[in-house]
């Protein structure tokens, strides 16, 4: 069971964020970012979170995307390393909030030459899939390993041929089910998974997040909530829109735990 969970609201820069468009092209709007991402906090609110929300920072554009600068779990947290210069110091301006969580024995660092962020991170149980990406590397990946076996998780990596992250193309909901994209679909690791097939013209909607049970699907996207609602879950609709245009989805918008 989630009970918590770490927001940061957009800021004004986050025109300037990284995107490769995977999603959809155009400039984020500011004031419609804002509103979205109350929508999202409150949706977490009404599932019983109890919500840190941070404010923006402007001289982060992506900060938004809490995700990514750290890996939070039961019993640690890891504050990860982008490799990305725009995003890099994100992870000096989370460790404030996880140090209210966490005791400094429980918090762990991925270093250079390392490379990761949370996106590439899967949880399954205690095993965590982590997603060999341009911004997850093979030492990041190690580092975490060597650190999560301290604590009684395991962890395997899988390639990120796609885009951005691991969690755009395959995402656990829980009863052994998972979204995938084709190219996740043949990967032997989730050979064992029921696994249900996004097709190319919804695979932004993999990025769907189960809280506590249900499903937070992001809006437009029918056949993936037809999969969701089929499954028995129940769901909520959550409008993205303005994060899709630079590449964030709805796990990118919170740590949760
Ligand atoms: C980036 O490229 O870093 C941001 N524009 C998007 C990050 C999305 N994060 C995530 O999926 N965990």
């Amino acid at each position: 069971m989630f009970t918590k969970a770490i927001t940061r609201k957009p800021c004004r820069a986050l025109v300037d964020g990284i995107t490769t468009a995977m999603f959809g092209e155009g400039t984020p709007d500011y004031n419609k970012a804002i509103e979205q991402h109350a929508q999202y906090v409150a949706v977490l609110e009404e599932l019983g979170l109890e919500v840190t929300d941070l404010e923006g920072d402007e001289r982060y554009p992506d900060s938004c995307f809490v995700e990514d600068p750290a890996v939070v779990m039961e019993h640690c947290a890891i504050i990860t390393n982008s490799p990305k210069d725009s995003r890099n110091g994100e992870k000096f301006e989370i460790l404030d909030t996880i140090q209210k969580f966490y005791d400094d024995s429980q918090i762990f660092f991925i270093e250079a030459p390392g490379t990761m962020e949370g996106g590439d991170v899967m949880k399954v149980g205690n095993h965590f899939y982590i997603g060999q990406s341009d911004r997850t590397n093979a030492e990041g990946a190690r580092q975490f390993n060597d650190i999560v076996t301290q604590f009684g998780y395991t962890s395997s990596t899988v390639p990120v041929t796609e885009g951005l992250h691991l969690k755009d193309f395959v995402i656990y909901l829980e009863n052994n089910n998972m979204l995938v994209s084709p190219v996740m679909n043949e990967e032997p690791s989730f050979k064992d998974f029921n696994r249900f097939v996004v097709e190319a013209d919804e695979l932004y909607a993999i990025n769907s997040m189960n809280i506590n049970g249900t499903v937070l699907v992001p809006e437009g996207y029918p056949k993936t909530l037809k999969i969701i609602e089929d499954l028995g879950y129940p769901v909520k609709v959550v409008s993205t829109d303005e994060f899709r245009k630079i590449d964030g989805s709805l796990t990118c918008l919170s740590l949760r735990f």
